[in-house]
């Protein structure tokens, strides 16, 4: 989707640490980490956020959960613990339209979150 950050990461147009690719996700370091470990997991089909997942979202979250866990064991946070955030809408702070997984992890995270 023009005007989208993740779309145009997915595009290859922005640049950014790309950590894990394949046919529907993506996974990147996010650009102001909030913990050792903070990367984000992305499909690569534009979907603005949990309320516009279709009957067919599932799939592709459930993926990247998977992903995730992947990812959590790669960079050593799987034995501590870690997080797994998907923000959205204003209440959450969702600043970026495009859904996607917060994986953070590699130091004790406050309950609740702010
Ligand atoms: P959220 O607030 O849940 O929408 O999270 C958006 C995250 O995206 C936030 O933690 C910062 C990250 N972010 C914003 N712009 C960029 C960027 O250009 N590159 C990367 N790697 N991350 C970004």
């Amino acid at each position: 989707m023009a005007d989208c950050l993740f779309c145009g990461i997915v595009g290859g147009e922005i640049p950014a640490d790309v950590v894990y690719r394949d046919e529907s996700v993506l996974a990147f370091r996010d650009i102001d980490p909030k913990a050792p470990v903070h990367l984000l997991i992305i499909p690569r089909q534009h979907i603005a956020d949990v309320t516009e997942l279709g009957d067919d979202g599932g799939a592709t979250i459930g993926h990247a959960m998977t992903v995730a866990r992947r990812l959590a064991q790669e960079n050593g946070v799987s034995g501590s613990g870690f997080r797994i955030v998907v923000n959205t809408g204003p209440d959450a702070g969702q600043s970026v339209h495009h859904i996607h997984l917060h994986l953070l992890g590699g130091r004790a995270l406050a309950w609740p979150p702010g």
